[in-house]
């Protein structure tokens, strides 16, 4: 046997050459479905942003979608490495690659890859924005530059994004490019003070601290804060108030804690960058679809606000949408077919994002495209399970709605009806709240960073409270036909405390009968329709804070979250009240005091709490009933 060596024709690579080489290394595309460039667009005042385009091989006279994010262009542009534009994108963008379109994720200035300084919610120029730019001009800058440079598309960009990405799309909507056709802010946040995200009616959400180092301790990706224990509700009842926390992690080396703290009433800072203010005085030019999720613990107040501020005005009901699932933050974009405990009628994302979102923003962007069938309010209804189509919203109300709101009274004995209390019955129910045992938002232990945890606390049965002596629990007979509502729960609260200063959290609830032999789980769950928390020292306005004075009923008015809801015969309605959601909210110390951030250790006092139902001195729901 003859054994012919290899020549050396065969080895030319010598076994020393550098393996890597520092040259650009080049992916063959041939077998890709999309064309990805990644460009520097120029803003008005030089700085340049980061800018990923992807454009279907192949496209012609394709519309644009665009979204700006500070949240890494490149990465939301790449959930997977794929050869496929639908596997490359972010799951909710499914529709749009069927359909075809361009999609274009820009770094907002001063994150990522873009050049420029990075202001938190950058406000919009004007008494608390002294330079020439801002979220408008940019995203102006952009359009501008996009439909001049990329020729595959047909000149039209539709806008679209969640959370601070809706947030872009309103400040685009407050001064439109001309080529911007149609627009989905969807959980936009607009009033961080009154319900999106930093706070609620003033009480400070301390899940945001990792947010905050998380976004500003750099350009890219921040760092995370680092903890003692696995339970946040110890992390934190350790540390304190929220500035003794916020101490502890160094924030106070970041300007925007300052900025914030500064603030802790709803001033001039908050008032000039509510962003529904400003639409509500904003020419209605650009078709907006208004999105948010029922159960949406992040901006749970700004896109029906929005849509509030502007409905006045579209007599046509041809530019003023509102759209609300039975969703999560941003669930809209992922899969919709459950929440917590609850299960929906398919994926009632999917189904939106295919029948509503993609059709309207065809409508306005794809050359020929029909008319859609948009109604012009589309609500889950999380009772009965299916959407509503509805020609307005809140359906019922005060005054001006369709239907009239009923108040639902708080009777003694922990009893729920809506005959109004009657004289003799006793005055008052009455807890303990003490700061050094809060009422915990989520069984424990609570981690901020259990994401499921997270995306589903607002759904979580609420049986894991009562019986607490510090939450009071009122029920109402199992009702014998359909309960429906459909808008905004108000609440009237008459409530003492023996301290001068108080947090009230208010949930309405639904209560399942105890036995469920489809789904024995669910026997008796306690599902929080719509909850919210007060901060009692903003009872008599949220620009000051004022001591309430201790021991004498006093009335309390405020929203809850939207409802679209069928309370089932045999179903029972509940509504709780405490004085904490913790770790979630920070601690009211129940004292006076000028600024909660930075309270101290001796301001935290228990306090008897009462809620008064006199004939006099009722305490009440006005429930939006149809
Ligand atoms: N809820 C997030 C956020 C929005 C705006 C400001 C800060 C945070 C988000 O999901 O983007």
């Amino acid at each position: 046997i003859a054994f012919v060596l290899p020549t050396a024709a065969f080895a030319q690579t010598a076994p020393m050459t550098p393996d890597i080489t520092g040259k650009k290394f080049v992916a063959p595309t041939d077998a890709y479905d999309y064309v990805k460039r990644v460009v520097m667009i120029p803003m008005r005042d030089g700085v340049k942003l980061h800018t990923v385009i992807v454009v279907p091989k192949g496209a012609r006279n394709a519309p644009m979608l665009l979204t700006r994010t500070p949240y890494d262009a490149d990465g939301r542009a790449e959930r997977s490495n794929s050869p496929h534009m639908k596997d490359l994108l972010p799951q909710g963008d499914d529709v749009f690659v069927d359909g075809g379109y361009i999609r274009v994720f820009q770094d907002i200035r001063g994150k990522h890859g873009s050049e420029g300084d990075y202001v938190m919610t950058r406000p919009l120029r004007g008494p608390l924005n002294n330079t020439k730019v801002d979220h408008a001009t940019d995203a102006w800058d952009t359009i501008d530059w996009l439909v001049k440079h990329v020729p595959e598309s047909n000149g039209k960009v539709g806008m679209i994004g969640s959370s601070y990405e809706g947030f872009t799309v309103v400040m685009a909507l407050t001064n439109p490019h001309p080529a911007l056709k149609v627009a989905a802010p969807e959980s936009p946040m607009i009033d961080g003070w009154k319900g999106d995200d930093w706070l609620n009616n003033g009480a400070f959400r301390q899940v945001n601290f990792d947010y905050f180092t998380g976004q500003l301790t750099a350009r890219g990706r921040g760092v995370s804060i680092p903890r003692e224990g696995y339970d946040d509700y110890s992390n934190f009842l350790r540390a304190g108030s929220a500035g003794d926390f916020a101490r502890a992690a160094g924030l106070e080396q970041l300007p925007w804690w300052h900025k914030l703290t500064e603030h802790p009433a709803y001033d001039a800072f908050w008032q000039e960058q509510a962003l529904d203010k400003v639409m509500a005085n904003t020419p209605l030019k650009v078709p907006t679809m208004w999105l948010q999720g029922l159960w949406d613990q992040e901006d749970m107040y700004g896109a029906n606000h929005s849509y509030q501020a502007m409905e006045g005005r579209d007599t046509g009901n041809t530019l003023n949408y509102l759209v609300m699932g039975p969703w999560r933050h941003s669930q809209v974009n992922y899969d919709g077919s459950s929440l917590g405990a609850l299960k929906f009628d398919g994926d009632t994302a999917h189904q939106f994002r295919r029948d509503v979102l993609r059709p309207f923003f065809d409508q306005y962007l794809v050359d020929g495209a029909p008319k859609a069938d948009t109604p012009p309010v589309l609500i889950y209804n999380t009772g009965e399970n299916h959407w509503d189509r509805l020609q307005q919203w809140p359906r019922s109300c005060a005054q001006g709605c369709a239907a009239q709101a009923k108040p639902l009274y708080l009777h003694a004995g922990g009893k729920l009806s809506f005959q109004a209390p009657a004289a003799g019955q006793g005055e008052y129910e009455e807890y303990i709240s003490d700061p050094a045992k809060p009422v915990p938002f989520v069984p424990r232990p609570v981690h901020f960073g259990d994401r499921d945890m997270w995306t589903t606390w607002l759904v979580q049965d609420q049986r894991f409270v009562e019986g607490r002596q510090d939450v009071l629990t009122y029920v109402s007979e199992p009702l014998t036909e359909p309960l429906k509502i459909g808008g905004m729960p108000v609440v009237n609260l008459q409530a003492s405390t023996s301290g001068t200063d108080s947090d009230w959290v208010v949930k309405l609830i639904d209560v399942s009968p105890d036995e469920n032999a489809g789904d024995p789980k669910m026997g008796g769950y306690e599902l929080p329709v719509s909850l919210a928390i007060f901060r009692g020292r903003y009872r008599e306005g949220f620009e000051t804070a004022k001591p309430l004075a201790s021991n004498a009923p006093l009335a309390y008015r405020f929203e809850l979250p939207n409802a679209n809801h069928v309370f089932k015969p045999g179903h029972r309605v509940m509504v709780q009240v405490q004085s904490s959601l913790f770790p979630l909210y920070d601690r009211n110390p129940q004292t006076f005091v000028p600024n909660i951030y930075f309270a101290q250790p001796a301001d935290y006092q228990k306090a008897t709490q009462r809620i008064w139902h006199t004939p006099q001195q009722p305490s009440f729901i006005e429930l939006p009933v149809l």
